[in-house]
């Protein structure tokens, strides 16, 4: 954490003291598009490394903010795969996973002011009683992208890979729902897991969010057991676990073991004050907002991701760059993704294909021609049927730093044939 901090506040000294010349230098070629960089932008071939760490379960590969919680992310380069493999899916850990599973005994127990009754459930009755479903769902903290936000906002300073898209297989939230009967007075519906506080405090509750009772009965909403055709990863919530596309990953509560149906708007920790909510009205950076200014969080925002190559790739003049990436919106369907060469002056299309389902994410590709040597940067942005689309440099700023879309981009040194 430290270590992270001390070379988060080096680059941005960098930028205040470089020149373009500078960093050229540095870069060891001509930045091409100079003249069209954004002022105080830091050139995507100078991001930094970071060291390995090992987790259970997890490839060395993630990139590991903080071990107590764990919270570990997923470089871009990682991410290529159609869906994200289980040791390569990030961690957001907020309290301590619970130790000792045993199977047989996990149960899930349904109540709440709007459930019709009370009910409890084994792994194996939910197995059995419900239609299995799997999809393909993404899954994005809500504070993914924070660490380029400026004032900085407390918290995981994520950079690009708090996200993954993964099958996932189960039983239909509604369907469990339906089942325990729904009052017509449910507003919400929310989550308590097995994890324990941080404090050690068995009483004290991790973290309980939730979501409005209209995405809870959504067809892609599930209960589920799987994540692509195997077990959950302990890390990631084994042996149950929400999940939610489109909405911020919190809301999928890992370790499941209640759900509760609420005629108010969910109050457990971490779904009131400032957590997981932006300002209703934009402010400007750094300003203080008051709770009751706070709206919660509901859609993640269209975003893209290049994962294909890795920043920081050469190439010859003579030969064409293929690209890849990954694209997701928590609108239906995102519609079109398009690249830069020249820091967003020109845009050109790529290939983009359908998603699997609704909250799947969607592979993209192009090949990239350039127009003569020199250091380039690649960067990508979707745009989903509604017309939303990705800033260049920053979202609107907010206190907690949540909801980065702003565009990827690599860097690409292009050498003489
Ligand atoms: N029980 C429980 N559920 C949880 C959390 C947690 O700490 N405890 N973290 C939430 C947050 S903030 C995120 S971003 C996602 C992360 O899911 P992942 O670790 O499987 O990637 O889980 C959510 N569900
Ligand atoms: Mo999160």
């Amino acid at each position: 954490m430290i270590k992270q901090k001390k070379r988060e506040s080096n680059r941005r000294e960098f930028i205040k003291k470089s020149t373009l010349a500078a960093m050229s230098a540095i870069l060891g070629a001509k930045i091409v598009f100079a003249d069209n960089f954004p002022t105080g932008m830091i050139p995507a071939g100078l991001a930094h490394t970071s060291e390995a760490f090992n987790l259970p379960g997890k490839s060395p590969n993630l990139v590991v903010l903080n071990d107590k919680p764990i919270n570990a992310e997923t470089p871009p380069e990682y991410l290529d795969d159609a869906l994200t493999p289980n040791n390569l899916f990030f961690v957001r850990n907020n309290g301590l996973p619970p130790t000792n599973i045993n199977l047989n005994n996990w149960t899930l127990s349904i109540e709440g002011e709007s459930a019709r009754q009370k009910k409890t459930y084994t792994l194996a009755e939910l197995k059995s009683k419900f239609k299995h479903y799997s999809y393909q769902l993404t899954l994005e903290c809500g504070g993914n992208g924070r660490k380029e936000f400026n004032p900085p906002a407390k918290g995981n300073q994520w950079s690009t890979g708090a996200v993954g898209c993964a099958e996932w297989t189960g039983v239909r939230l509604k369907d469990v729902l339906e089942d325990i009967g729904i009052k017509s007075d449910a507003v919400y519906v929310a989550y308590y897991g097995k994890d324990t506080h941080i404090s050690g405090d068995p009483k004290k509750v991790v973290i309980s969010r939730g979501v409005p009772i209209a995405k809870a009965l959504e067809e892609e909403s599930l209960i589920a057991w799987a994540m692509n055709g195997e077990d959950i990863p302990m890390l990631n919530g084994y042996p149950l676990r929400l999940v939610f596309g489109g909405f911020p990953a919190s809301c999928s509560g890992k370790w499941l073991s209640k759900i509760v149906i609420r005629n108010q708007v969910h109050d457990g920790p971490k779904m009131t004050g400032q957590s997981y909510r932006v300002p209703c009205k934009s402010v400007a950076p750094g300003t203080k907002v008051n709770d009751e200014d706070m709206c919660i969080i509901e859609g993640m925002p269209t975003k893209s991701l290049i994962t294909y190559p890795k920043s920081g790739a050469m190439i010859r003049l003579d030969q064409k760059l293929p690209i890849r990436g990954k694209a997701w919106t928590s609108t239906e369907q995102v519609k079109s993704v398009a690249y830069s060469i020249d820091f967003g002056v020109t845009w050109q299309a790529c290939q983009l294909e359908k998603p699997a389902n609704r909250y799947a994410w969607q592979p993209f590709s192009a090949k990239i021609e350039f127009p003569q040597e020199g250091y380039y940067e690649v960067w990508a942005r979707a745009t989903d049927i509604s017309g939303n689309s990705q800033p260049m440099l920053l979202p609107g700023w907010n206190p907690r730093g949540y909801l980065n879309n702003a565009c990827h981009r690599i860097a690409i040194k292009v050498q003489k044939s």
